[in-house]
C-alpha cells in the first residue's frame, strides 16, 4: 500500500497519524496497545489515529476466531478512536462501520462502470457481496476504570484476494474476484475512514443511529425475509427459544436486530455472539 496515497488522511485531519506496517499479527492488537499507552500517559491529544498492515500472521475475528489476511491483497486496518460515548453504545460502531464499508464499495463500483456487485450488511458485522463474506469487522473497547477510554474499530476486506484457504472457500470473496477487476486499496481506505469518522462523530452527538436507519436497512441482507438464530437464547428478550425461524425486520436505532415471530411478536436482538442465518445457509 502506498501511504503517499492515505496522507489525504492526515491532511484533512481525519487522523493524526497513519501507522503502516509490511507485516503484523494484528493491526487490532497494535491499536489496543497504542490506546493503553495513550491512557498511560494521559495524552487526550489524539482523537482517531490509524493502523494498516500488508500482512497480518495472526488476523482475529470475533471469538477468537481467525481472519485469513493474506500479503498484499486485502484492507488489513483498524482506527483507534477516543471514546466520547458510553462504553455500552460501542456495537453501534460496528454498524457505522459496516454501513460505510457496504456505501463506499457501492458508489465506488457505480463511478468505475462495475455493474455485477451486489452488496448487502449481513447483521452484525459482514459484508456480503453477490451472498459471500467479503469483509468483517471487529471492534474491541480499550476502557480505563477512570472512565472514558478508546473504541478500536478493526476493518478487513477482501479486495485483489485470488485464493482462499479450503474451510473457507465456499463463503469467502473478493472485490477482484467477484467484478474481475483490480480495485485501488488505497481508494478505498481513504473513502471509508472519511465516512466513518464522519458517522462516528454524529453518533457521538445524536446518541443513535436514526440517521442510518433507513440505509442500513435497505442495505441488510434477509430483510424481510426468514432467518434462524444460532446459540441466541441469552441474547432474545423474554424468550428462550433457539432453534425456531422468525422473520428479519431491520434494525432500531440502538442497533438491535428485530425478528419477528409465528405469533407476529417482535423481540430484539442485542449483538454478541449472535448468527443470523438464512435459511438457504451463510446468508
Ligand atoms: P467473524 O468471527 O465474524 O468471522 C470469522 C470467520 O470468517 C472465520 O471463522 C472464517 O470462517 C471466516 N473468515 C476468515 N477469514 C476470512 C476472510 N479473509 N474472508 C472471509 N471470511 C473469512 C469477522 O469475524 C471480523 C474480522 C475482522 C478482521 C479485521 S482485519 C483488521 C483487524 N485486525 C484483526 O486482527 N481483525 C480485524
Amino acid at each position: 500500500m502506498n501511504k503517499n496515497k492515505l496522507d489525504r488522511l492526515i491532511t484533512e485531519r481525519v487522523v493524526s497519524d497513519i501507522h503502516l506496517y509490511e507485516e503484523v499479527g494484528s493491526t487490532n492488537d497494535m491499536a489496543r496497545e497504542f490506546a493503553k499507552n495513550l491512557m498511560a500517559k494521559g495524552d487526550n491529544s489524539r482523537i482517531n489515529e490509524l493502523f494498516v498492515a500488508e500482512l497480518q500472521s495472526s488476523g482475529k475475528g470475533r471469538l477468537g476466531r481467525n481472519w485469513t489476511s493474506p500479503s498484499g491483497t486485502g484492507i488489513w486496518m483498524s482506527m483507534v478512536t477516543k471514546l466520547n460515548m458510553d462504553g455500552d453504545r460501542m456495537p453501534g460502531v460496528t454498524l457505522l462501520a459496516a454501513m460505510c464499508v457496504a456505501r463506499v464499495i457501492g458508489s465506488t463500483a457505480i463511478h468505475t462502470g462495475i455493474h455485477n456487485i451486489d452488496v448487502k450488511i449481513k447483521w452484525p458485522n459482514d459484508i456480503v457481496v453477490n451472498r459471500k463474506k467479503i469483509c468483517g469487522i471487529l471492534t474491541e473497547l480499550v476502557s480505563s476504570p477512570e472512565g472514558g477510554g478508546y473504541v478500536i474499530t478493526g476493518i478487513g476486506i477482501n479486495v485483489n484476494t485470488t485464493h482462499f484457504p479450503n474451510d473457507i472457500r465456499n463463503k469467502a470473496t473478493s472485490l477482484l474476484n467477484e467484478s474481475g477487476v483490480e480495485w485501488n486499496r488505497e481508494g478505498l481506505v481513504v473513502a471509508i475512514i472519511t465516512m466513518l469518522s464522519q458517522y462516528i462523530k454524529r453518533y457521538e452527538l445524536e446518541k443513535n443511529l436514526d440517521f442510518i436507519l433507513e440505509d442500513y436497512n435497505s442495505l441488510l441482507v434477509s430483510r424481510d425475509q426468514e432467518v434462524v438464530l444460532v446459540d441466541t437464547a441469552a441474547n432474545l428478550e423474554k424468550s428462550e427459544r433457539s432453534e425456531e425461524s422468525y422473520i428479519s425486520r431491520g434494525i432500531d436505532n440502538t442497533g438491535a436486530l428485530l425478528v419477528e415471530d409465528e405469533a407476529g411478536e417482535i423481540h430484539r436482538i442485542i449483538s454478541g455472539e449472535v448468527s443470523v442465518r438464512g435459511i438457504l445457509g451463510y446468508v
